[in-house]
């Protein structure tokens, strides 16, 4: 397949495409929110989504605007109230019917989604008396409570510390290192620029503004993605993009996107872009890498002065080691599908002026994801600008207001995740019966599928843990891990599933226990405003009281320790107001010497606290001006392009330096792409957070397609296939099919599709290989590594094939909660 790669020289930069404003000021701006209102209270908030005031009128909150102090708001806000009253919610305790009636647990039923209401204190005896069977029948390696995900926002109610608490008091259980997010990413930076990188704060944008010629978006579209935080967001982001985006017009900077996908930053700031083949970077930079070592253009001062290993890596790229193949750029232009002379442009470009390089993290949740954040450390470190204001390469710009400059000021703590100091649990037993204790997030399903197994990880050997029960709270296992007909072969294994959610999400279709939480918006708490930027606080006033039966996580896991003797240990005496309060004026009192906080009841009315603008930074500034004193925390302490640790762990597919992986699928050519040709991307969802806000039908409305997820395809693909807009389709590969409604758009490469992350799956049945209704492109997805040593997932390795569908269109089945059995 060719691809039409854009042959504008980017060196000359401005483009003249007609940029589209997709951010600013007035997109939530309805007169109606406007409106004053006369009846009715407005409360503030906070979210992922950003600060807000919502009207609350009759019990019900009736609209949503945001804080005055957030000037670039994300049209998010608008789905608020559709996760409230959304037709999805978990109204009351639910027990799945087979697991309660049959014996031994009915897994083979698990998913039929027949569920069966329960008071509170019948389903909290079910969940304890299941905790305590696990405890002594097994043990502390047969329960994982171990993964995490995207809580809702507020310091106090972090559900997962809840859980996690109540049940470690219980007794011990498996949990988990890394994350979804960067798990590649922030276990090779460590070795090669001695921190995770990925959550450090960054080169705040204003230097970069003022200093940086050039600026390559690579794999990163943080228009869409600074949509969202992890604390209360607060997008000050955007008025940077702005000024970048007046730059970019009048040829005061050049920005490059490379990405097989014309993304919404590239559409939004009107740069130049290059389309490479999905998943090849790491080929185009090894012959960046030889362009400039070949043109004498790399920083040999730099290389000397602060880096490690350069000699033992020149060989490889050279062709005198390992495959003895030389990586010019004709050989990478094979494989990434850019011309020859364009990687030597680009090379050539990196190291004329000053450069900025920003990686997004998609391009790290693939198969050898360590590789392109190595190789792109190495790049930069040949260019020689790290250190320098506007130069350098960054691993988080598109995230959390990173590159926002820091205040400094101490953010209040948060509930407690573990038992206090000198407690012991219930079950106070720590034989993990040789299994580990601690697996790699990603690698928890192939525990129940290959119980016992020994796995290579980041230098040591995990024991993959036989375990039988598993609770789920602040996150959607069954949105978040990839390969769901294998999911479902795993999850008839466990005897006991326990999720506690407000949402209905496919992991309650797939659990024993489903308990009702309430949302944050039926609770108060206390936010950080700002999750890099610490620009403030945010109150969080409960807007109405929990809907049907649910309860605060805190009310739960109250109830729950109640019933092994532990809540007074668990909340410390303190109600939820209290512990609020706590948190303020700790936090109040960390803060003395430099700001003077009000006292809780002024900030509690007022809503927000400002601490006002941070102080603007360069990373690594210090390391370049002393790296002896500032030394990095890798093991020389310097940059290291070879890393003799990593070699000596002696791994296939992470060895002693970036190398070029051929990956097992791969599209434009690659293996596998002759039986499903086109590679389709799981990127995060413009108008979501992963899974959440998919169950807000008025958010829904504004992007489905016949009521099913889109898929993005280049016009002229759909067009061999006779798809038209709007048609839906089926997209499948061996590992499964789902339906999805087409979306024709030229900012997609041919052989490329998108279905973003966080559809809710919708399975036809329980059966494995049913088809998914509504989109869920994990559905699709490969559950394998990205290497040995990260055992990261590798999501966005995947090929498929897809087709109009004929006949009859099976009604979507991920919404409006269980059938209900009596
Ligand atoms: N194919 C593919 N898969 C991916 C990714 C990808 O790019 N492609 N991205 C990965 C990444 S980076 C991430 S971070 C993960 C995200 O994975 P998750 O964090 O699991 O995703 P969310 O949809 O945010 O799930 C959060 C769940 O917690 C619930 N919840 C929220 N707040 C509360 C609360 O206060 N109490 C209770 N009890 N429940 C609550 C929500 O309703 C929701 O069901 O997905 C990963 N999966
Ligand atoms: N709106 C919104 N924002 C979010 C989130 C959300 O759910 N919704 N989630 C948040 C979270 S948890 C995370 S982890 C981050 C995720 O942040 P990222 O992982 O960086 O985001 P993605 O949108 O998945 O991908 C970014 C870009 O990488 C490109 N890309 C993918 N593969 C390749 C490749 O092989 N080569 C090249 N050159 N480019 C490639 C894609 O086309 C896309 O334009 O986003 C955060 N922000
Ligand atoms: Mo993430």
């Amino acid at each position: 397949m060719n691809m039409s790669v854009s042959r504008r020289s980017f060196l000359k930069g401005l483009a003249t495409t007609s940029a589209v404003s997709v951010i600013g000021p007035s997109l939530l701006a309805s007169s109606k929110a406007m409106a004053a209102e006369t009846t009715g209270t407005w409360k503030t908030s906070g979210s992922h989504w950003g600060a807000f005031r919502a009207h609350v009128y009759a019990g019900k909150v009736q609209e949503i605007k945001p804080l005055e102090m957030d000037k670039y708001p994300t049209d998010m806000l608008n789905g608020i109230k559709g996760i409230i009253y959304s037709p999805s919610r978990v109204r009351y305790p639910m027990v799945r019917l087979d697991w309660l009636k049959k014996h031994k647990y009915s897994g083979e039923t698990r998913g039929n989604n027949r569920f069966i209401r329960m008071t509170w204190d019948d389903a909290l005896d079910l969940f304890y008396r299941e905790l305590e069977r696990v405890q002594k029948d097994y043990g502390p390696w047969a329960l994982h409570a171990g993964q995490t995900g995207w809580r809702q926002t507020g310091q106090f109610h972090s559900c997962t510390s809840h859980m996690q608490r109540a049940v470690g008091m219980h007794g011990n259980f498996i949990t988990k290192v890394g994350d979804y997010s960067t798990g590649a990413g922030q276990t090779i930076l460590p070795y090669v620029l001695g921190s995770t990188e990925v959550y450090a704060q960054g080169t705040s944008w204003s230097e970069i503004l003022d200093h940086s010629k050039n600026i390559v978006l690579w794999a990163t579209d943080p228009v869409k993605n600074l949509q969202v935080g992890w604390n209360c967001e607060t997008h000050e982001s955007f008025a940077y993009l702005e000024q970048l985006k007046e730059k970019v017009a009048k040829g005061e900077i050049n920005v490059l996107s490379v990405d097989p996908v014309k993304n919404k930053t590239q559409r939004f700031l009107g740069n130049d872009h290059m389309y490479i083949n999905p998943q090849t970077d790491v080929a185009f930079m090894l012959a960046v890498a030889h362009t400039l070592y070949t043109e004498d253009l790399y920083d040999k001062e730099f290389i000397k002065m602060y880096c490690l290993g350069f000699d033992e890596f020149v060989p490889y790229f050279m062709g005198k080691s390992k495959d003895n193949i030389e990586k010019t750029p004709e050989w990478a232009a094979e494989i990434c599908g850019l011309p020859a002379d364009e990687i030597r442009d680009f090379a050539r470009m990196l190291v004329a002026e000053r450069t900025q390089i920003l990686f997004g993290w998609c391009i790290q949740r693939q198969e050898h994801g360590e590789q392109p954040y190595w190789m792109g450390a190495v790049i930069a470190a040949m260019v020689g600008q790290i250190g320098l204001p506007g130069g350098g390469v960054s691993y988080g710009h598109h995230y959390s207001s990173i590159g926002v400059p820091s205040t400094g000021f101490a953010a209040p703590g948060g509930f407690p995740r573990n038992v206090d100091e000198g407690q012991k649990p219930k079950w106070d037993n720590n034989d993990f019966n040789g299994y580990s204790r601690t697996i790699p997030v990603a690698r928890w399903v192939d525990c129940l599928l290959e119980p016992g197994k020994e796995i290579k990880y980041n230098g040591s050997k995990v024991i993959l843990p036989d375990y039988k029960m598993m609770i789920i709270s602040g996150n959607n296992p069954w949105h978040h891990h990839q390969d769901r007909n294998r999911m479902k072969q795993a999850f008839q294994k466990l005897q006991t599933v326990v999720t506690i959610d407000f949402a209905w999400t496919a992991t309650c279709r797939f659990s024993d226990i489903v308990l009702p939480a309430c949302t944050q918006f039926e609770r108060n708490d206390i936010d950080v405003y700002g999750s890099y930027s610490g620009r403030g606080l945010v109150a969080m006033h409960k807007l109405v009281d929990p809907l049907y039966q649910s309860k605060t996580d805190f009310d739960i896991f109250t109830e729950l320790s109640r019933r092994f003797g532990r809540h007074k240990e668990y909340t410390r005496g303190m109600d939820e107001m209290e512990w609020v309060r706590s948190l303020y004026s700790d936090c109040r009192d960390a803060n003395k010497a430099k700001f003077d906080m009000p006292e809780f009841d002024e900030f509690w009315a007022k809503g927000v606290l400002d601490f006002g603008e941070g102080t603007p930074w360069v990373r690594h500034a210090d390391f370049r001006e002393d790296p002896e004193i500032n030394a990095l925390g890798t093991p020389s302490g310097f940059i290291e392009i070879s890393s003799r640790k990593i070699d000596r762990f002696g791994y296939e597919h992470c060895q002693g330096h970036p190398m070029w992986f051929e990956k097992s699928e791969r599209s434009h050519g690659g293996p596998g792409s002759k039986k499903h040709p086109f590679w389709m991307q799981s990127c995060h969802p413009d108008k979501r957070l992963h899974s959440q806000m998919c169950e807000s039908e008025e958010m829904r409305a504004t992007y489905a397609v016949k009521g099913r997820e889109p898929v993005y395809i280049n016009p002229k693909d759909a067009a061999e296939k006779g798809i038209k807009d709007g048609d839906i389709v089926r997209v499948f590969n061996d590992r499964g099919q789902l339906l999805a409604g087409a979306v024709l758009s030229d900012s997609y490469a041919r052989g490329v599709i998108r279905i973003e992350e966080g559809a809710w799956y919708g399975p036809l049945n329980e059966k494995v290989g049913a088809i998914d209704t509504y989109g869920d492109p994990n559905t699709l997805t490969q559950d394998i590594p990205s290497s040995e040593l990260a055992q990261a997932t590798s999501a966005n390795t995947c090929l498929v094939d897809f087709e109009k569908f004929k006949g009859e269109v099976p009604p979507v089945t991920s919404f409006g909660g269980p059938i209900e059995v009596s």
